[in-house]
């Protein structure tokens, strides 16, 4: 049964910001996907006696891709593998049922927010014991046996049956297949006030959760709907399908778009969210109003003791650099440890698991606390209920008094996409050279006052990393430039545009960071050089 299959190596399995992300089209190649897996079986020195979750975001490929890691799962002597039943699994659940079997790692099959099916994109997250993705030195370990690899093991046996709970065996490894929404139920009631909630659907609050065609569906549908009492109709798109229906599940103004309509039509409910392909991102929403995620982390921080979990205090908090300063005035105010990483969840896991921060977020819409090691979109939106069960407030007024106590940040995300990949990288380089002759340059009522690369410096495991090139203004605006980690197509260039305001708090976003916006322009010669007079997406 087993079978040993010679391989030819490919050179481009190179993991980016949050695992490997490829056209679909791409891992459909001869051997591709066994090529990464034995890849990453090899880097950790074998998996023999080792326990293993798995799942996907149900996307094109999810279905072909479990069994073949099954198969070679048993093959290379793993112990048991944990399977999400049918082979779903969101990945802030994969992350709890890793931690909570002590597993030793474990697959999501996602590329996230990115769309799915044949024409579009596949991907795999790898996470460690600890339960967040692996580090960098062990993603670049992968990635150099990967161009060298010559064989992989599997069986030669058929699919495994992975539509009925419970287990059974295939060679000598064990493979359960757990229910994938159970046990995240049971964490979130034990993180939030369920009561409170049941009262406050009870009481007649309306919302509408989108599941965007993708795995949160069930998710939602158990919480929301199931156990919360929201009415059944609150949770749309709420059957994963392998295209996503032929949305982009990413939950933002542009790609929620019939969301955030009906959020601003007069038949708006009292709150609208929703979250991407894999589970890990949110989007929030009042009656006509919209939450940025840099005020979300802020919001949810300042009102931590509204929550059973977070009640008796929390560490820290943290956020990615390009994210908004929102959540450090909360944490000075709270007085409270603050921290920079950057971009992607796994810098995060190192400051949540020495016990420095509680919450963390990304400007990308993904919020959450050390409850797991990922971001967490149910968690978020249960959060954001508990503050207005226990305020009474709505969605609009908790935000407009966060910026009347602590100034606001006007922030917006402009993504320049499909760029040539050489353009991209020359500019950033180009950039980089000449940061240091920005400081004290005037650009229309903007003076610079700083110009440098963002370096983290990570305090537990000593690594350090460089991310993004930061342009501080003297009136505390900031400008953060980086290329996408996440991409396949061309090079994406994300500038990140923050404006502080104490005063004018309710202006509209795109007007008051118009001028900023062709500040960054000219700064990175964007236009001059990819051609581009403004940005393809704005979120
Ligand atoms: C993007 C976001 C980043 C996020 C990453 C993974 O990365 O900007 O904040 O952590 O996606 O998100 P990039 O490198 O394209 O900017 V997801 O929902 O994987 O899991
Ligand atoms: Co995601």
């Amino acid at each position: 049964m087993l079978k040993i299959v010679k391989t030819t190596a490919y050179t481009d399995m190179k993991m980016g910001t949050a695992g490997l992300r490829k056209k679909s089209k791409v891992v459909l190649q001869e051997n591709y996907l066994e090529n990464f897996v034995q890849s990453v079986f090899d880097a950790i020195g074998g998996v023999k006696g080792l326990t293993f979750i798995l799942g996907g975001d149900g996307r094109y490929y999810n279905k072909i891709a479990i069994q073949k890691i099954i198969k070679m799962s048993a093959a290379n002597g793993m112990k048991k593998v944990i399977v999400g039943q049918n082979g779903f699994i969101s990945t802030p659940a994969s992350s709890h049922v890793l931690l909570m079997n002590k597993a030793d790692g474990g697959f999501v099959l996602s590329a996230s927010h990115n769309p799915g099916g044949i024409n579009g994109d596949f991907g795999i997250k790898y996470a460690v014991a600890s339960g967040g993705q692996c580090p960098t030195a062990v993603s670049d370990k992968i990635y150099e046996i990967s161009k060298t690899i010559t064989e992989y093991k599997t069986l030669d046996v058929s699919d495994v049956d992975l539509s009925r709970l419970g287990t059974q065996k295939l060679d000598n490894m064990e493979i359960e297949v757990i229910d994938p929404v159970k046990d995240y139920v049971d964490m979130m009631e034990h993180i939030f006030d369920f009561e409170a909630l049941k009262k406050l659907f009870a009481g007649g609050f309306t919302m509408v959760f989108d599941a965007m065609n993708a795995v949160t569906g069930p998710y939602a549908r158990r919480i929301f709907e199931e156990i919360l009492g929201a009415p059944e109709g609150s949770v749309l798109n709420y059957v994963p399908l392998e295209d996503f229906g032929g949305l982009h599940p990413d939950p933002n103004l542009i790609y929620a778009k019939s969301l955030v309509d009906l959020m601003y039509s007069d038949k708006a409910p009292d709150f609208g969210a929703a979250n991407d392909g894999d589970g890990d991102r949110n989007m929030i929403l009042g009656k006509k109003f919209f939450v940025t995620p840099s005020d979300s982390l802020a919001i949810l921080t300042d009102n931590y003791k509204l929550i059973p979990a977070y009640k008796n205090g929390i560490y820290g908090v943290a956020k990615s650099a390009a994210t908004s300063t929102a959540v450090g005035r909360v944490a000075e105010a709270l007085n409270i440890g603050y921290y920079e990483v950057p971009t992607g969840w796994k810098y995060f896991c190192n400051l949540m698991d020495s016990n420095r921060i509680t919450f963390c977020g990304e400007e990308s819409f993904g919020t959450g606390s050390s409850h797991i090691r990922e971001k967490d979109g149910i968690w978020a939106v249960l959060f954001w209920l508990s503050i207005i069960a226990a305020t009474g407030k709505s969605v609009q007024e908790i935000t407009e008094e966060h910026w009347k106590k602590y100034g606001r940040s006007y922030y917006m995300r402009n993504d320049y996409e499909a760029l040539d990949v050489e353009t991209a990288n020359q500019l950033m380089a180009d950039l980089e050279a000449r940061l240091p002759q920005l400081a004290g340059q005037t650009f229309g009522s903007y003076k610079v006052a700083e110009a440098k690369p963002f370096v983290y410096n990570d305090p537990v495991d000593g690594s350090s990393t460089k991310n993004g090139l930061i342009v501080y203004f003297t009136d505390k605006s900031r400008i953060v430039y980086r290329l996408s980690g996440t991409g396949t197509n061309g090079a994406t260039l994300r500038v990140y545009l923050e404006r502080y305001e104490t005063e004018n708090l309710n202006e509209d976003v795109a007007q008051t960071l118009e001028s900023l916006a062709d500040v960054s322009r000219q700064i990175g010669e964007i236009t001059k050089r990819t051609g581009k007079t403004k940005a393809d997406v704005l979120t």
